[in-house]
């Protein structure tokens, strides 16, 4: 199986999602990011595409969208289990504190072992000796292992966009030492925050064999790995573009009777989104001066509706908004605009814009990039106020935010009331210390930092 790994030529950056980027679509900031270097090494993006044969025994190769990209396919019922049963029933609810919400089946892990075994099969005659794979995020855990085990011996990479659990939570994971086997093989782990790599110490030292050997490099099951947190960014110059330009500003004016605090998330259980409305409820009873001044835009996507749990939080999301708004509307106005939908982004970040507040209130999250996007789509000379969880990993770096525990309706709606109270010379000051920061670690800082740390 080593045979086609060419030595000798240059090496090529070789990214690895879950999804494939498409080649038409406006680019997210990953792309945005991995762009540049993906072009001048000549690179290749892999990723699943629905699209095509799925018994397909080689990847297929795209055109379009500036550089290379090759898909895979998998056989329905395995992507079903690897994809919406171990990776979204299993891995997700345990990262974000929810081992409550998993469902642990024997056939997952299976399936989730059989995609990346695939994956890497799918990939070895295309790889050569100077690549260097990086690998995003947790559905391909095992990918390093599978790349190992079937010859290639270049370097590795993994970034992990979501938080990494607490030692209860990683312990209630079918098999935990799998976890801390598939990471050994990894030349480089990536984490969003340094509460991830405390956690991942903790359960490394907990459930597997562990040696620190010195700040960033660890023995774990007798292999050497370099651990690392490289917080992600947005493409904010890009953003800021697209804010300033977005039309949406007159007709939103016309529009906007009142103080409009915005809400940007897929409608998913780690979001906090029910707590936020709860806080909103407490802002109208405590705060009854309000009524008719002050609303939410709540935009929520569906996400993952295959999986049960999904279902839950949309059915309470939706009963919720519903009792509120029963609760408080006047004949003029709503407390909550709900929207199901994902909306153009240009039209978002005029929506950010507009927004007097954003309220960012994770109940865990590995980053949370609506609160960088919040940030740069504001006005300098008269920006809104961003309202942050101290769940989020980005609260780690933008503590110029309101930050606030989701849990507590009195102390979140406070928060809602003091931004909406705030004079313009404090918005400014908070503004400009967060937007610093944006610019600063942006998605390119991002990926030339993990990069130049693979080596
Ligand atoms: P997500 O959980 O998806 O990402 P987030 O970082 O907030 O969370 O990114 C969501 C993206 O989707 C944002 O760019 C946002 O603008 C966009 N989006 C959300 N709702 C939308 C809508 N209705 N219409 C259009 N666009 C919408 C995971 C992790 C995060 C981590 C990122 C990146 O869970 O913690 O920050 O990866 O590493």
């Amino acid at each position: 199986a080593t045979a086609a790994q060419t030595p000798g030529s240059a090496g090529r950056l070789v990214v690895v999602s879950n999804r494939l980027p498409s080649g038409d679509s406006p680019s997210g900031g990953l792309v945005v990011a991995l762009k540049d270097s993906l072009q001048r090494t000549g690179g290749l993006w892999i990723g699943h595409s629905d699209k095509g044969d799925t018994g397909a025994g080689s990847l297929s190769f795209h055109q379009g969208g500036g550089f290379g990209r090759a898909s895979f396919t998998l056989n329905g019922a395995v992507y079903d289990n690897y994809y919406l049963g171990f990776s979204n029933t299993v891995l997700w609810p345990a990262f974000h504190g929810r081992a409550d919400l998993m469902r642990i089946a024997p056939e997952y892990l299976q399936a989730y072992r059989r995609a990346n075994s695939r994956i890497a099969k799918l990939m070895i005659p295309h790889l050569r000796t100077a690549d260097r794979i990086w690998v995003q995020d947790y559905h391909l855990l095992p990918l390093a292992s599978e790349l190992r085990l079937q010859g290639f011996a270049g370097r590795i990479g993994l970034f992990l966009h979501i938080p990494f659990p607490s030692l209860a939570d990683c312990a209630a994971l079918p098999n935990p030492a799998d976890l801390f086997e598939w990471l050994s093989h990894y030349d480089l782990v990536g984490f969003q925050t340094r509460r991830d790599l405390v956690n991942f110490e903790d359960c490394s030292s907990r459930l597997s064999r562990v040696q620190r050997l010195d700040d960033q490099r660890f023995r774990l099951c007798e292999r050497k790995l370099r651990v690392g947190v490289f917080p992600i960014g947005i493409d904010s110059l890009g953003f800021m573009d697209e804010a300033r330009n977005a039309d949406i500003e007159d007709r939103m004016r016309s529009l906007t009777y009142s103080s409009m605090m915005i809400g940007v998330e897929r409608l998913d259980y780690s979001k906090g989104i029910p707590q936020k409305f709860r806080a909103l409820q407490t802002l109208l009873e405590n705060h009854p001066e309000l009524i008719e001044k002050v609303d939410l835009l709540q935009v929520a996507p569906p996400t993952r509706e295959d999986v049960s749990a999904y279902r839950d939080i949309r059915e309470e999301t939706e009963h919720l908004a519903g009792r509120i708004n029963g609760k408080f509307a006047t004949v003029n106005w709503t407390p909550i605009r709900y929207i199901h939908r994902a909306i153009p982004r240009n039209e978002l970040a005029g929506l950010y814009r507009q927004a007097r507040v954003g309220l960012v209130t994770p109940l865990a999250d590995g980053m949370n990039l609506v609160a960088k996007e919040y940030v740069a789509a504001q006005d300098v000379g008269n920006p809104g106020v961003l309202i942050l969880s101290r769940f989020a990993g980005a609260a780690e770096t933008m503590q110029s935010a309101l930050i606030v525990n989701p849990h507590d309706p009195v102390e979140m709606a406070e928060a809602m009331h003091r931004a909406l109270e705030m004079p313009a010379d404090e918005r400014r000051r908070r503004h400009l210390a967060l937007l610093q920061e944006v610019l600063e670690h942006d998605v390119g800082w991002w990926s030339s930092s993990y990069l130049a740390t693979l080596g």
